[in-house]
């Protein structure tokens, strides 16, 4: 605490490639069916948007990350989990994984944390927080490929730092709001910001 940094890292679209994962398995499983490319991804949810393509598109998208191995199979995203290591052993920096479980609970939120076992090491179990809602941790940052970040405290304590993702890269920036491009991005930068 005190002068500590308290960083909150994002998991689906952030560290894991939650949406290259998606299109990979829907595209074997549904491969008669219509999909949309990443290029051509709006809006945070792959559901509404495969709604919107076909009614039915929806449930079939839904039925890919509640399968088994879904989100312990997904790639990580370039830089992310080197990016998270070096924050780790920053001084005066406290790292945290934040990320919300789907409420079909069988398989992921044991595969989030069998996730960050085998990418980021047993030790960082200690670091992983799954909330469904974000904004009652506390944290200086949060870095978040969702552009609306909505829960009960309606003045979180983290500023939201926007990751660039397929679905939001079209979306035009408040002022107020900065985002992270990639992990090649400065975030070394973002987090010095915030120091005291
Ligand atoms: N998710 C859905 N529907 C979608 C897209 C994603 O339920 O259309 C799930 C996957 C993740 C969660 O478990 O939402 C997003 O979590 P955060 O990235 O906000 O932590």
């Amino acid at each position: 605490s005190g002068n500590r940094l308290r960083v909150l890292v994002d998991m689906d679209g952030v560290l894991a490639d939650f949406e290259g994962g998606f299109l990979k398995k829907y595209r074997a499983r549904y491969p008669d069916d219509p999909y949309i490319t990443l290029d051509d991804r709006r809006g945070f949810w792959v559901s509404t948007q495969y709604g919107k393509l076909r009614s039915d598109l929806s449930e079939k998208a839904i039925s890919i990350w509640q399968s088994k191995d879904f989100f312990m199979e997904l790639e990580p995203l370039p830089g992310g989990v080197e990016a998270v290591k070096e924050m780790a052993k920053m001084d005066n920096t406290d790292v945290f994984i934040c990320t919300s479980p789907i409420k079909h609970y069988k398989h992921c939120p044991y595969e989030k944390y069998a996730w960050v076992e085998k990418h980021l090491g047993h030790d960082f179990l200690e670091q992983v927080i799954l909330t469904r809602d974000k904004t009652i941790v506390s944290g200086d940052i949060l870095i978040d490929d969702k552009p609306d970040i909505l829960g009960v405290e309606l003045q979180p304590t983290w500023e939201h730092i926007l990751f660039t993702a397929c679905h939001n890269k079209h979306l035009p920036i408040s002022p107020s709001q900065r985002r992270l491009l990639s992990w090649s991005d400065d975030w070394r930068a973002v987090l010095d910001s915030k120091r005291q």
